[in-house]
């Protein structure tokens, strides 16, 4: 399988993040992309090529213009407020406040921030743009021959909606990769979700459509972050309405559990008809993952890749999501995509 790679994800290597009242190093950290390459190219899993440049066109498709303008000046703003140091909110536009875009730094970090764990450096803007180009480069080859490519997405995108950034993601990746589908002859696109968290940014930006359909596998949002989308009511509006599946899983979910929400998510996905699918594939399911509580093994993943090989039937985009148990990160990330490609 073809890898998508870009080194310019080095360029977000935030420093801490506040979680559970300390500011701990950051988990979304570069080793995660560098050992995921290493161990494909240690596997000989196939060509490993650097992306071409897209430029924001294709980001607005699916983020807003003053979005993607804020994250493009946000680093300059807030080291003339305070110096070259990470920028984290410290202040949020909640229910019970005017939805205003303020002139000031603090306050537009809190307008388009969700959480304290997603800094802004340095080198984000780059990273963020250049992570969008693997994953377009990637959906730009498997529109070409329909083979499965591989995008080694870093910094990940699945949490980021239209104009929210959270959870380590700034543009998101796989919805500007379906949405790209979209405007290049895919008439349907599937995006299944197999992150251990919930794809609230991509549920988000199809939300009110049906011409891209979304399915997510996660932890339940009730006991897991993002907290406030990701159950299973939630459907889709409008036109979108029945064009959005998550299938919410228990802390503890092995693979037995893990299997037959798979197999209901594919299911959906062929009665759907899809085109071409973009999978966000977070290795975070992993049973030693550290932030995450689902028990899957490192052979598990390769019966996912099995499953969604023969199960899948369309041109396949991989995009990587998260996963943060860094020594065997490679190694579950190969295992499916190994199998994937064997079995399609
Ligand atoms: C990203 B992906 C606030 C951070 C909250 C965020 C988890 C993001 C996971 N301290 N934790 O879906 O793997
Ligand atoms: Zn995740």
């Amino acid at each position: 399988m073809l890898t998508i790679y870009s080194e310019d994800h080095r360029l977000q290597h935030g420093k801490v993040e506040l979680t559970g009242g300390h500011f701990i190093p950051v988990v979304e950290k570069p080793e995660r992309a560098e050992t995921i390459l290493a161990r494909i190219k240690s596997v000989g899993l196939g060509e490993v090529r650097a992306p071409e440049r897209f430029g924001t066109d294709p980001i607005a498709r699916v983020h807003a213009p003053h979005f993607i303008r804020f994250l493009e000046t946000a680093w300059d703003e807030w080291v003339a407020a305070h110096g070259e140091i990470d920028a984290l909110p410290t202040n949020w536009a909640v229910r019970n406040m005017r939805q205003v875009v303020p002139s000031s730094i603090e306050g537009k970090l809190g307008y388009y921030a969700s959480d304290c764990g997603t800094p802004i450096t340095a080198g984000t803007w780059r990273a963020a743009l250049s992570s969008v180009d693997v994953a377009l480069t990637g959906a730009k080859l498997v529109a070409a021959d329909g083979k499965p490519v591989f995008s080694l997405c870093r910094p990940p995108g699945h949490h980021a909606s239209t104009d929210v950034y959270c959870g380590y993601c700034f543009f998101n990746n796989a919805a500007v990769a379906a949405q790209w589908f979209r405007d290049n002859g895919a008439a349907r696109v599937a995006v299944l979700d197999i992150d251990y968290h919930h794809g609230n940014g991509t549920q988000e930006i199809f939300w009110g459509r049906d011409d891209v359909l979304f399915v997510s596998l996660h932890a339940d949002p009730n006991v897991e972050y993002p907290y406030y989308l990701g159950y299973a009511e939630e459907r889709g509006e409008g036109a979108g309405e029945g064009f959005n599946l998550n299938l919410p899983m228990p802390f503890g979910t092995t693979w037995d559990r893990y299997r037959e929400a798979l197999d209901a998510g594919l299911a959906r996905i062929r009665d759907y008809g899809a085109d071409a699918v973009v999978l966000s594939f977070g290795a975070d399911t992993f049973q030693e993952d550290p932030i995450s509580q689902f028990k899957l093994n490192s052979d598990d993943f390769t019966r996912m890749g099995e499953i969604l090989g023969r199960g899948l039937g369309v041109p396949t985009l991989t995009v990587m999501e998260g996963g943060y148990a860094v020594d065997a990160l490679g190694v579950n990330v190969s295992n499916l995509l190994q199998a994937l490609e064997a079995s399609a």
